[in-house]
């Protein structure tokens, strides 16, 4: 039995394993607020034992597996997750309090992550380089070894998809750390993977608290890669502990992305995807959309209409599949709240705000989606990531002044640009300074295939796509004196 339905261990060289400590932590629904799971809290004897099992593996039958068959493993995995879409939803849903539809959407993606990793494993090429007479030069692209994936709560199978398929396609052998908040699907993804045909030791994972597990990841010297996706802070204690043993990082750490609408835009398809970027797992998203800069002649226009759907929402339990479902804890309504009094403070004005649905339980980790018009740019509000379903606005008066208020934050991942002026569209797509630029669209957490990642504080490297192939290989260059 690879997992009980209450109680959840560590799953390392293919077997559930506890904690050596015999400590576990309780699992809250956040539609709730009670506890209905618990999970092994697992330490850096926990973590020690799983980097044992990933290095077993990587120097024995998984480091001989194939490029074709690691794809062939990762496809078969593919149909696994697509077979057991509502089981894993619904897990995830009770877990972080994820609407259903959106707990469905993460295990579909997840199956397509692993579906295009599986097709990407053997075209994975080097190269040959023109060197001096009598040479032969070429590249080799090889794993890391073992990578250590630290995955966040907001998505944590889209994350865990877009990190561990990668690097297993490319040959490494992998320990995730999931959060202490979203553990669940993780675990049943991996007895999956077990039941596919994954050797032993391919995939670990250990669960428990950041400052713990994470921390004791990150410091290992058996992880030869780490890719972390979580705040700032965590971020540049996990490059520091990485940079310990000289192990290189993957960092996607958020953002404060902004959405640019000028006065020619397409107002109708801009305006359901405006609240979506926002409201999509109640703002929980790295990239949500979460400032909107207006052109002046269309601001007011436009407020109206943001309000008035913003006005037409509603958030509740999971399980109703609402616009909305909880935060995923307390800390984090907390700090939602903390955001909202500053805003009050600073005398802004709350335009709009949608419901909580009178039966949603009053221990639930409840937000209404809030819109906030005439943000300053000095505001908070507008420099730095809520996490919650808050959208700033803002209006501006040339294309100038728009760039520098998009670019004026400590962040860069995600920018959209919303004109229908062509040369205005690739002007802003060379100039904002972030990751991914959405013309008249925006991707909030999608994009299997689009390389992703930010610049600043937003962090660095790619993941997603081809690119995170690279990220997950190193390049050997070999050069053959042959005369
Ligand atoms: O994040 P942490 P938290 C942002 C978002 C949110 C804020 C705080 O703004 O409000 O971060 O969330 C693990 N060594 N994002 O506190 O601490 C932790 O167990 C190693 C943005 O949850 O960054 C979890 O697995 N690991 C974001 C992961 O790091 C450690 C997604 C993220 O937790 C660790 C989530 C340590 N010392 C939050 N401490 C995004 N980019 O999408 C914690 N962890």
């Amino acid at each position: 039995m690879l997992h009980n339905p209450m109680r959840f261990v560590h799953f390392i060289g293919n077997e559930s394993v506890p904690s050596r400590s015999g400590e576990s932590l309780p699992v809250v629904d956040p539609s709730s607020g009670t506890v209905f799971a618990q999970i092994a809290r697992g330490d850096a004897g926990d973590v020690d034992r799983a980097v044992g099992a990933a290095r077993a593996a990587y120097a024995g039958i998984w480091g001989r597996v194939s490029a074709v068959d690691r794809g062939r493993l990762l496809r078969r995995w593919a149909d696994a997750v697509e077979a057991h879409v509502e089981e894993l939803a619904l897990l995830e849903s009770q877990d972080t309090g994820k609407p259903l539809k959106q707990a469905r959407a993460d295990a579909v993606a997840l199956a397509r992550y692993f579906e295009f990793y599986a097709g990407a494993a053997d075209k994975l090429h080097g190269t040959t380089i023109p060197y001096q007479d009598g040479y032969t030069v070429l590249t080799l692209r090889e794993p890391h070894g073992v990578t250590g994936h630290i995955v966040p709560w907001n998505y944590p199978m889209q994350i865990f998809g877009r990190s561990v398929g990668a690097a297993l396609a490319a040959g490494n052998a992998c320990v995730v750390k999931p959060a202490e908040d979203a553990c669940l699907s993780l675990l049943r993804v991996a007895s999956l993977a077990a039941a596919v045909g994954f050797p032993a030791g391919a995939l670990n994972i250990v669960t428990g608290l950041g400052p713990e597990a994470g921390q004791a990841l990150a410091e290992h010297p058996g992880i030869d890669h780490i890719s972390f996706t979580g705040s700032t802070e965590t971020g540049k204690r996990v490059a520091i502990a990485a940079a310990g043993h000289h192990c290189p990082v993957t960092l996607e750490l958020g953002g404060k992305s902004p959405q640019l609408v000028f006065a020619d835009a397409d107002v109708d398809a801009a305006l359901p995807v405006l609240v979506n970027a926002i409201v999509q797992n109640c703002g929980q998203t790295c990239s949500a959309g979460s400032r909107v800069l207006v052109e002046r002649a269309l601001y007011e226009p436009l407020l109206e209409r943001l309000a008035a759907r913003f006005a037409a929402l509603r958030a509740g339990p999971a399980s109703m599949d609402l616009d909305l479902g909880p935060l995923v804890n307390r800390k984090q309504q907390q700090r939602v709240w903390d955001f909202l009094s500053d805003a009050q403070a600073g005398g802004i004005e709350l335009m709009a705000q949608g419901e909580i649905v009178d039966d949603a339980p009053g221990d639930g980790f409840y937000q209404a989606p809030v819109l906030l018009r005439d943000v300053p740019s000095g505001h908070r509000l507008w420099q730095e990531e809520v996490f919650g379903p808050v959208l700033a606005l803002q209006p501006f008066d040339d294309e100038d002044e728009a760039l520098a208020s998009a670019n004026g934050t400590q962040y860069g991942l995600v920018a959209g640009v919303w004109t229908r002026d062509g040369a205005r569209q690739m002007r802003l797509a060379r100039r904002l300074h972030c990751g991914q630029v959405f013309i008249n669209n925006y991707g909030a957490g999608g994009g299997v295939e689009l390389p992703f990642g930010g610049v600043k504080a937003s962090g660095h490297g790619r993941e997603k796509g081809f690119e995170a192939l690279y990220a997950f290989t190193t390049l050997k260059t070999v050069a053959i004196r042959h005369g």
